[in-house]
């Protein structure tokens, strides 16, 4: 991870949105807005240059959000922003690379990126932003939908079981796994400077709503009550210690759910080489690349 200094100054969010962009796309109330807002203050916060930030992302209104962002962003192929953010770290690690990805995009067709990136533990801050829905392409069925919610392939409601996209990343071996409601916003920025400073993959789901497709077919009330819903769901990490059964069936963690200290991609690989090839200044062969 590149060495970031605290900026002094206030956080102003039009100075990391391409404002010519504007008005943007998303529908009044859509969680993904306050995600982003939440995002682009621990940028600011931990003063990281929009040139040495890289976002990457994939298709959907999720993905989309990226293209906002003043800074060097790859808008990518549906499912595969993990990929392409793989590539981009290797080929330039002094970059802080970010990949803005939906529930459809990394939990059904790039699923298997996803595990793959938790494995290999590449410095890489991957922002999974759940509204339990495809919501670009009008609303179908993805695997965080709730037991029973109607959209458009489930109508009569659905019956899949629910990805616990937490519980993956952790057992995929995610080096830091977190998850924040777009209630708690400055929780949800300080979540994202945890998540950023960390070395290694740091997976963090945030509870996003999308309101027109999703809340209204399934009667959830206007954006407020959506967001507001959420707060009932919640358990903060706190409560984690000191209650051993959930109080409530929809309990949810928030905060910091795992985090461990295996190396990072680089440097498990310099220590893997280094101890083949003693003093080497090849980097093909494991050496410092300078
Ligand atoms: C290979 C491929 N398959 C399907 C699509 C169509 N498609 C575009 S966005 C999307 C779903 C996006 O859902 P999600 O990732 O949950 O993001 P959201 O729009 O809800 O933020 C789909 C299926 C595509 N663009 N490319």
């Amino acid at each position: 991870m590149v060495e970031t200094g605290k900026t002094t100054q206030e956080f102003e969010i039009r100075d990391y949105l391409r404002t010519e962009l504007m008005p943007h796309f998303m529908c009044p109330g859509c969680g993904h807005g306050i995600a982003l807002r939440a995002l682009l203050w621990a940028i600011h916060d931990l003063g990281i240059a929009k040139d040495n930030l890289a976002v990457v992302s994939g298709i959907g209104c999720s993905g989309r959000t990226a293209a906002y962002i003043d800074a060097n962003t790859i808008h990518t192929t549906h499912g595969r922003p993990l990929s392409f953010a793989t590539g981009l770290k290797l080929a330039r690690p002094d970059l802080h690379v970010v990949v803005i990805t939906g529930d459809g995009d990394s939990l059904a067709i790039g699923g298997n990126h996803l595990i793959h990136a938790c494995r290999r533990n590449l410095d890489i801050t991957c922002v999974l932003l759940n509204n339990e829905v495809y919501g670009m392409t009008g609303g179908q069925v993805s695997p965080t939908t709730s037991a029973g919610r109607y959209t458009t392939t489930t109508p009569a409601g659905n019956h899949e079981p629910v990805f616990d996209a937490c519980e993956l990343a952790t057992a995929a071996g995610a080096s830091f796994v977190g998850r924040e409601i777009t209630m708690h916003v400055t929780a949800l920025r300080d979540l994202f400077v945890q998540g950023l400073k960390h070395s290694g993959f740091s997976f963090i789901e945030v509870i996003s709503d999308c309101t027109e497709i999703y809340g209204r077919k399934n009667e959830l009330g206007n954006s407020p009550e959506m967001v507001m819903s959420h707060k009932a769901d919640i358990r903060p990490e706190s409560y984690g210690n000191v209650v051993d059964e959930p109080f409530r069936p929809t309990d949810l963690n928030v905060g910091v759910l795992s985090q461990t200290d295996r190396p990072e991609y680089y440097t498990a690989y310099r220590q893997h080489f280094g101890k083949q090839v003693e003093g080497n200044d090849d980097p093909k062969k494991g050496g410092a690349v300078t």
